[in-house]
């Protein structure tokens, strides 16, 4: 094996254990200090202590995901100057307890965003799912924003008002939940005001716009990753379009190249996550991860069954629409390649990202996605692609 093999783990508070991570097989932990606000200061002795617990347990601490980025920064107001400061002490800090990989996203206001999270499968498993038409009504019926009819066909509007008459109060309730829920790793969430007051925030930020905060920001903060040894891996928009009028600037092959070419670095790198890019009908995973691959420093790897309307949803690893096999071989070719380059970072540390509720999972609370069988299933049939792979193509 040569992907090192890793776990999302949320901290003390996930309900699943360290203990029970072990037995997935994974070796690394994927983990972020999510006590900490945004835009602080991670201090070395809460880094250190974390490393502690996670080592304490025979393993690694492997990847942050994620050192969030403050809204100010995004926007370039208030207080964004001090907050990059902050976000570059955090990286000496976290090369200082020998850190390496830092995940990261510059999607304003929301992170990933589904319309159910209990969509069941036949075989009485549940996964998340994205349905265009619900997130339309959320958009135009519940949360209300005004003038944002303009920007959809009238078939699309007819659909979600059809969608929105024969949701029952219930439903609607659901819908809110699952919409503005909290971001990763907390239970918080947002009300309908205060959702409306972070999109008016960004009203005059354009597509454009954004990206140019983008790169100041890599500008800024690459440079310091390099010199403390720092891989950093920005994560893609998810899904990879623009939602709720705001504006989003990692969702394609283009959006990635302007990024990892605005700072030549192999610092600046980007985290392959195949279900955020593979919920586009636009996106071609295995391109991606080809035209990319010197610049992949973390990888998700999941599957998605999506179509053309922007529907989507996650599925197990041979079943969706993203040719996985594709992009592992690209992975483990990149590996090779940067053996062969004698590069000390030549590992890719990747995880199985999300997985079906199912089994004893069923019953259980977890963070949504965040499952244990469903995500040690996930692990254990890319284990076996990529061995399957590694030998045929390398003669083993
Ligand atoms: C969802 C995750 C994302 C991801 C962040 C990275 O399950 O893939 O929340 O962690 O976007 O910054």
């Amino acid at each position: 094996m040569a992907l090192e093999q890793t776990w999302r783990w949320y901290g003390p508070n996930d309900p699943i254990t360290l203990q029970e991570i072990r037995q997935t097989g994974a070796t690394g932990i994927v983990n972020a200090l999510h006590q900490i606000p945004y835009g602080e200061v991670w201090p070395v002795e809460e880094i250190m202590k974390r490393k502690k617990m996670i080592e304490d347990a025979g393993m690694r601490w492997s990847v942050v995901e994620s050192v969030p980025v403050h809204e100010d920064i995004k926007k370039r107001t208030g207080s964004y100057q001090q907050r990059i400061e902050n976000y570059k002490e955090t990286l000496r800090n976290l090369s200082k307890c020998g850190i390496d990989t830092v995940c990261y996203n510059f999607m304003p206001v929301l992170d990933w965003s589904r319309t159910s999270l209990d969509m069941k499968f036949p075989d009485g498993s549940y996964a998340l799912e994205f349905k265009f038409s619900n997130f339309l009504a959320f958009e135009l019926f519940i949360l209300k924003r005004s003038g944002e009819e303009a920007k959809y066909t009238a078939e699309q509007i007819a659909e979600a008002k059809k969608v929105y008459e024969s949701m029952s109060n219930e439903d609607i309730e659901n819908l809110k939940k699952v919409v503005m829920q909290g971001l990763p790793g907390s239970d918080d969430s947002f009300t309908l005001e205060q959702l409306h007051e972070a999109l008016d925030q960004y009203k005059g930020i354009s597509r454009e716009k954004l990206k140019v905060h983008l790169i100041l920001f890599l500008k800024e903060v690459i440079p310091v990753a390099e010199e403390v040894g720092i891989r950093m891996a920005i994560h893609p928009d998810d899904p990879p379009r623009p939602v709720l009028g705001l504006p989003r600037v990692v969702s394609t092959l283009e959006d990635l190249k302007d990024i990892v070419s605005a700072v030549d670095s192999p610092a600046n790198g980007i985290t392959l996550c195949t279900g955020s890019l593979g919920a586009g009908s636009f996106n071609n995973c295995p391109l991606i991860a080809k035209t990319l691959a010197h610049r992949i420093n973390f990888t998700h790897l999941r599957n998605v069954k999506r179509d053309e309307s922007g529907n989507f949803h996650e599925d197990y690893v041979f079943n969706g629409d993203v040719d996985l096999y594709e992009v592992m071989k690209t992975l483990v070719l990149e590996e090779e390649k940067r053996k062969k380059e004698g590069r000390k970072d030549w590992q890719i540390p990747m995880r199985p990202d999300h997985g079906n509720l199912m089994l004893g999972d069923i019953g259980r609370k977890f963070y949504p996605g965040y499952s244990l069988y469903g995500r040690m299933k996930g692990l254990a049939e890319l284990r076996g692609l990529e061995i399957g792979i590694r030998n045929s193509i390398l003669n083993k």
